[in-house]
């Protein structure tokens, strides 16, 4: 495998970086998850748009020009002849000293990984997850925001951590308030009566690129669709409940702490945008040439 490092294409055995970066020394940077499906990169502008807010919220400056960045993750999935796979696009602050002070950083590490992914077994994809509620609370968004998509994962880990002790492969997340915020790496929608909600990103959500485009087609297939502040009572009472993300794609939740949602399979709506989404994503993208 060929990984892009700093500034160039090196084999794998020789993408490493310093002990003394501070992406693994604070989780101190920034990252992206992209698909390439079907010979393009999906999404992949608006993918290193939120790399770029990201690393803006963090006072982190990206060596490169979005138009370089979009360049070096096509040229690494054409080195590893990847058509349909995954790119983890990862910003460190680079190497520094054994102390917090960014700015003795000297320059922000690039890294792009492009291989593949699965979430979940496929056999999910039909009969819909089951998920339980985690007891970690969403970062506060004064704290560390939920639209900052940064290295620093601890967060979700620890959610994730508790839906495997409960034996799940996913958790529901609620902010400091009580409100329902996402899944530990996933976006949440609700159907209910025909009608879509999602939370609002400020009841700390990240801003998903799944989530807007699932929003868009839902739209244009004549759905009304609401972000709003959610309860868990909204999701155990919905018709139907869904999560969505880049490696997740979009994959239903048929049980949400032991309350069966709806009639406890993947509803129809979520079976209707999940094929829409399909065909969307091997529609679009930057072609890998
Ligand atoms: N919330 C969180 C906390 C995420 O990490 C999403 C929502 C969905 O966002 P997108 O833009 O992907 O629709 C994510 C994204 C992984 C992996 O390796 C996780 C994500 C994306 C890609 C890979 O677990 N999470």
């Amino acid at each position: 495998m060929k990984v892009f490092l700093s500034d160039k294409l090196v084999d794998e055995k020789d993408a490493v970086v310093s002990v003394f970066d501070h992406g693994l020394l604070y989780g101190d940077g920034v990252f992206e998850g992209i698909r390439a499906y079907n010979g393009r990169v999906f999404l992949v502008d608006e993918h290193i748009d939120r790399l770029y807010d990201s690393a803006k919220a963090i006072a982190l400056n990206i060596p490169m020009t979005k138009t370089e960045m979009s360049q070096a993750v096509v040229k690494t999935c054409k080195a590893n002849e990847i058509s349909d796979g995954y790119v983890r696009l990862v910003i460190t602050r680079g190497k520094g000293t054994l102390g917090l002070n960014p700015y003795l950083c000297k320059k922000a590490e690039v890294i792009i990984i492009a291989a593949t992914i699965q979430l979940y077994p496929q056999e999910l994809y039909d009969t819909g997850l089951k998920i339980v509620t985690a007891g970690t609370v969403r970062n506060h968004p004064e704290a560390l925001n939920p639209r900052i998509k940064s290295l620093n994962y601890l967060n979700n880990v620890m959610a994730k951590i508790e839906a495997i002790n409960a034996g799940c492969l996913e958790s529901l997340m609620l902010n400091h308030k009580g409100e329902v915020a996402e899944a530990s790496g996933d976006n949440v929608f609700a159907v209910k009566n025909g009608v879509l909600t999602t939370p609002l990103s400020s009841c700390g959500a990240l801003e998903g690129l799944t989530r807007s485009k699932v929003m868009e087609l839902a739209r244009e297939a004549g759905y009304e669709v609401h972000e709003g502040v959610m309860a868990r009572y909204d999701l155990y009472v919905a018709d139907e409940v869904f999560l969505t993300g880049t490696a997740a794609e979009i994959i239903s939740v048929v049980d949400i702490d032991k309350r069966s949602i709806g009639n406890g399979k993947p509803g129809k709506i979520t079976n209707e945008l999940s094929a829409l989404y399909a065909a969307y994503a091997r529609s679009e993208g930057t072609l890998i040439q």
